[in-house]
């Protein structure tokens, strides 16, 4: 008979038995990898797209990794509306002046992709699907955080809703802004994954977003994407505007 304890004691040596093989993984990956760059260093490091193509490849190999060690059910933490940052900053590739003008009442969210429905939603249609929100931290690469309060659509219920294809590797959206993003279809299914309406209890103000941002409180703050005009499904890796410039894809918190 095996006693609980023995149990997780198996489990642990399976656990351990998983992490040893990942290592021994990520260590013979490592020499390929140097083994490319000493190739590289043959070449003077002259070849400044061979360079580029490697270091791509090390970096897109780095998100395989990190997408396997994610798990869809570890939680970013939570925090009581006491600690909400007020001002909350914003940030974006342009000044604040500039962000987008939208018309909310004109306003369709074009969907594409491998998604069964791709009928165009309103603001009012997403109102209409069950609100929830949350408290968390906003985290940007530049070095700064705060917590906001965000509600809306919680994603997974809307790519059900919209016949979304689960078992595709990418959700990408693509903003009125000309910005653009992707998250791994784990991400976007997670609990915590919100289609935000909402800032607070007043709709997104026009800097924060409007008319829908997605909120991803276990990525960095250049993987929620504000302004979203189109969201679509694919198996075709889609980049985005900081990851095309080299930010790492996955960037998860
Ligand atoms: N459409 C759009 N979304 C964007 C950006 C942007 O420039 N355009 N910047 C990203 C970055 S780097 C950050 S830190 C957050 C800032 O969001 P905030 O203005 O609500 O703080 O938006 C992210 N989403
Ligand atoms: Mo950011």
């Amino acid at each position: 008979m095996t006693t609980p304890r023995r149990r997780s004691q198996q489990d642990l040596s399976v656990h351990k038995r998983q992490v040893e093989n990942l290592q021994r993984r990520l260590l013979l990956k490592e020499m390929l990898s140097l083994g490319a760059l000493g190739m590289l260093a043959g070449c003077d490091l002259q070849d400044g797209d061979a360079v580029d193509k490697v270091l791509w490849t090390m970096s897109r190999w780095n998100d395989r990794v990190q997408a396997k060690l994610f798990s869809r059910t570890r939680l970013a933490p939570t925090y009581e509306a006491s600690r909400i940052t007020r001002p909350f900053p914003f940030n974006a590739f342009y000044p604040e002046y500039d962000a987008p003008d939208i018309d909310g009442a004109a306003f369709r969210l074009q969907l594409s992709g491998k998604i069964d429905d791709k009928r165009a939603w309103t603001l009012a249609d997403l109102r209409a699907l069950p609100q929830s929100g949350q408290i968390t931290r906003h985290i940007c690469i530049e070095g700064w955080s705060a917590i906001g309060e965000w509600r809306g659509v919680a994603f997974r219920t809307f790519l059900e809703r919209i016949g979304a294809d689960m078992t595709a590797r990418y959700v990408g959206f693509k903003c009125a802004d000309k910005y653009y993003s992707s998250l791994d279809m784990e991400t976007a299914m997670h609990p915590q994954t919100l289609l935000a309406l909402d800032f607070g209890a007043d709709p997104l103000p026009a800097e924060y977003g409007f008319p829908l941002k997605l909120r991803v409180p276990t990525k960095l703050g250049f993987k929620n994407p504000k302004h979203i005009a189109e969201i679509f499904v694919t198996n075709d890796y889609p980049g985005g505007y900081w990851e095309d410039q080299g930010y790492n894809w996955f960037s998860g918190v």
